[in-house]
């Protein structure tokens, strides 16, 4: 398309959308099982589209919505074992986990250049190394997806820049143990970050909703930085992401200085510079409007639905389950259909699944409801050949 002469009328406009649109998949159609985006609330929409034009990046021009941009760090500081944590929001898992390797090289003389992880962490860490020249070290995972904190801890040695945990890994939801890394990082002196961009909505939750919860937060000693996400699990909207840093000081730490702006003198501690403020406000009101008890609710039966996938997953002829699901993510492998065909067979049907290296991806997000699983395990049956109820 050329960039028009004449204006488009609305309808004109309206009509091009809808036309293009009509390809996407939506959240609420009963197809999508396989993202991690939430579907936030109609308020929350209303509430973005009421502030669209607020700008963090200039904080001075608007510090009613910095105010409520910290008050939400500091909520989230909370649910995380922290109320004296400080971070800043960000436009996903993929920034804040940028940003906590930014503030490790920050903390270093520059020299140290690798980073200890998980062979299930997100590409976000890759991304992130391929550009600030930083070089992955990556630990095979134990049997349940969590890294094998031995193997790091032969790894670690005075090149290593920081150690990263993840609470909920992208492909199978399994939690890293925390506490083992934070030993390791503080008998080192290592920066350790936690991804928890998926998990970190989930995990506080679990206790109170009946299932087990490991640690994973500012409560396990050595824990640098949290990444925690209100678009995935949280239920806000896109752009969303937040990075926790266990102090002031440490925040501060990669904040760039700004001394033009039209709001006055400022720091940056994100890598974009002008940045949604509506987004803000939206997750942040999300969060409030939610409370514990919504979470814990959403957490509830998100979790009982994970947990009954996975039971009758495993009951299908050639298809396991890689492991009983720790949070929302339920991963499984095809034993006896080649899963590239598999793969095909499902997205030919409709069905937005993830396929990792060997295993597929079904996130159990609170618009996932049992009559969708149901006929997604019928097609499953069929395609697999095991066509019987
Ligand atoms: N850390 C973890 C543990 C993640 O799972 C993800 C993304 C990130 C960081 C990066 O977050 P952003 O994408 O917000 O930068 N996890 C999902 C994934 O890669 C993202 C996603 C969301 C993918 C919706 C597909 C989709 O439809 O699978």
């Amino acid at each position: 398309m050329r960039f028009p002469k004449r204006p488009y009328s609305r309808f004109k406009t309206a009509l091009h959308l809808k036309k293009a649109l009509k390809k996407d998949l939506a959240f609420r159609n009963g197809t999508v099982i396989g993202s991690m985006c939430s579907a936030p609330s109609r308020y929350a929409v209303r509430i973005f589209s009421k502030y669209i034009g607020k700008n963090l990046g200039d904080p001075g021009l608007c510090p009613g919505t910095a105010e409520i941009e910290q008050e939400a760090v500091h909520m989230l500081g909370s649910l995380l074992g922290n109320p004296d944590a400080d971070g800043v929001f960000t436009t996903g898992g993929t920034e804040a986990n940028f940003l906590a390797l930014l503030t490790a090289i920050k903390m270093t003389d520059g020299t140290r250049r690798e980073i200890i992880l998980s062979d299930c962490a997100h590409f976000s860490f890759f991304k992130a190394a391929e550009m600030m020249s930083l070089r992955p070290i990556t630990i095979p995972h134990n049997a349940d997806y969590s890294i094998n904190v031995g193997a790091a801890a032969e790894k670690i040695s005075d090149r290593t820049l920081a150690l990263i945990g993840i609470a909920g890994t992208t492909g199978t939801g399994s939690v890293d143990d925390i506490p083992a890394l934070g030993k390791l990082a503080e008998k080192h002196n290592l920066y350790f970050h936690v991804d928890a961009a998926f998990g970190g909505f989930v995990l506080p939750f679990l206790k109170k909703a009946g299932y087990p919860s490991k640690p994973f937060d500012f409560t396990v000693d050595g824990v640098s930085s949290i990444t925690i996400d209100p678009h995935k699990m949280g239920q806000g909207l896109t752009p969303g992401g937040c990075i926790l840093y266990k102090s002031r000081e440490l925040a501060d730490r990669a904040a760039f200085p700004v001394s033009y702006l039209a709001g006055g003198k400022t720091k940056h501690r994100t890598l974009v510079g002008t940045r949604s403020g509506a987004a803000v406000l939206a997750n942040w009101t999300q969060m409030v409007c939610l409370g514990e008890e919504g979470y814990v609710r959403i957490v509830r039966k998100c979790m009982d639905l994970s947990v009954s996938l996975a039971r009758r997953l495993d009951t299908i002829d050639g298809i396991r389950c890689v492991k009983i699901p720790e949070i929302n993510v339920v991963a499984f492998r095809s034993l006896k259909t080649d899963p590239e065909r598999l793969s095909r067979k499902l997205r030919e049907a409709g069905w937005a699944v993830s396929l990792f290296d060997d295993y597929f991806r079904i996130v159990v997000m609170p618009y996932v409801t049992e009559r969708t699983l149901r006929r997604f395990l019928k097609d499953l049956k069929s395609f697999t050949g095991d066509s019987h109820e």
